[in-house]
């Protein structure tokens, strides 16, 4: 079963929890502070040892994944954590060979962006056999035993396709042939973002997806992609496109102006993240609207893993609060966005 499904029959139960856990997460843990790589048995066990926090990320492949890694880093830092920091380029095996040496390295949590929802089923089992928790970041793995992981903290990304959609049912009228760029296959905000938004228009026949590809999330794919789909008979009369990131819909705005088109008004974008970019995207009229995923998250993602450290117990499940931005608020907020 795949995870939000499972996750959200208890999202009720746990909103309590989160909100109580939350409130307990703010305050700075009595976790060492010593700092990063100071000498000392690795592990909290030790008062005056830093945590020693293995943390896998997926790659550097989007400005939303680069503000990612700041926003862990540099709150590790701050926490004076001892993290190992591993980049998987974008590669499964990449991680679940950094998961390996996390374990060998006898770290006392990790974490980690699962690049797609499975195949990591063997190497969790391996780090609960090793006793060493495991807090997911930004994105689930499709598991079985979902004790294999103490938390997964990261945007709703149903809901984020369903905001998607609604720009398009509230801002559009008569026949939408949309294109969809998909993030990643397999992962979980490209499964999730297409889910949200295919459910959104189920009962809105006027709006249609007729072409969807992958675009990996990136700007190069996704302009690569999108410049073939304008060369092709399948373009005829598609003035909507849906990019499951920011990242790709610039590279596909890129090529809708290559072709002679005007993005934004001959053919409308809605995309997902609210990157700086994007917001100068909707300034020059080139973007429509961006819904918000927050790559934010370093400070309630090390709340949780030093109280996991602690060894207390955590919300299986928490969710970032996000918002929706279009063209006509794009001036005002984009001094102000953060990443
Ligand atoms: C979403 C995150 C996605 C972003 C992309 O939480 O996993 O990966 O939407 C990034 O920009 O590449």
């Amino acid at each position: 079963m795949r995870p939000h499904r499972a996750l959200n029959t208890l999202a009720g139960i746990a909103g309590v929890a989160i909100l109580l856990t939350l409130a307990g997460c703010g305050k700075s843990p009595s976790a060492s502070s010593a700092p990063a790589g100071s000498e000392g048995a690795a592990g909290g066990g030790d008062t005056h040892a830093p945590l020693v926090v293995g943390f896998s990320q997926i790659g550097a492949e989007s400005d939303w994944r680069r503000a990612n890694t700041d926003s862990i880093q540099s709150e590790a830092k701050k926490r004076g954590i001892d993290l190992r920091f591993s980049d998987a380029q974008q590669k499964k095996e990449n991680q679940i060979k950094a998961i390996r040496s996390f374990i060998a390295q006898g770290v006392d949590v990790i974490s980690f962006s699962p690049v797609v929802e499975t195949g990591f089923e063997q190497v969790l089992e391996e780090a609960k056999k090793a006793g060493i928790p495991v807090v997911l970041s930004d994105r689930a793995v499709d598991v079985s035993d979902p004790t294999l992981y103490k938390c997964f903290i990261g945007s709703d990304f149903v809901e984020e396709g369903r905001r998607a959609a609604q720009w398009f049912i509230d801002h559009t009228e008569g026949d939408v042939k949309v294109a969809e760029l998909v993030g990643t296959p397999g992962s979980a905000p490209a499964l999730d973002r297409a889910e949200g938004f295919r459910e959104a228009i189920k009962d809105v026949p006027r709006i249609q997806i007729v072409w969807s590809q992958s675009g990996n999330f990136t700007r190069t794919e996704g302009k690569k992609a999108f410049q073939a789909f304008l060369k092709s008979p399948e373009a005829k009369g598609v003035g909507a496109l849906y990019a499951h990131n920011d990242d790709m819909a610039i590279g596909a705005i890129q090529a809708i102006k290559e072709a002679g088109l005007k993005p934004g008004v001959d053919i409308k974008i809605v995309s997902i993240d609210a990157v700086k970019e994007a917001f100068k995207a909707m300034i020059a009229g080139e973007l429509n609207c961006t819904v918000e995923c927050n790559p934010l998250i370093g400070p309630q993602l090390f709340d949780l893993i030093e109280k996991v450290a602690r060894g207390e117990e955590i919300p299986h499940r928490v969710k970032v609060d996000e918002e929706v931005f279009t063209q006509d608020v794009a001036a005002d907020l984009i001094d102000s966005r953060q990443y």
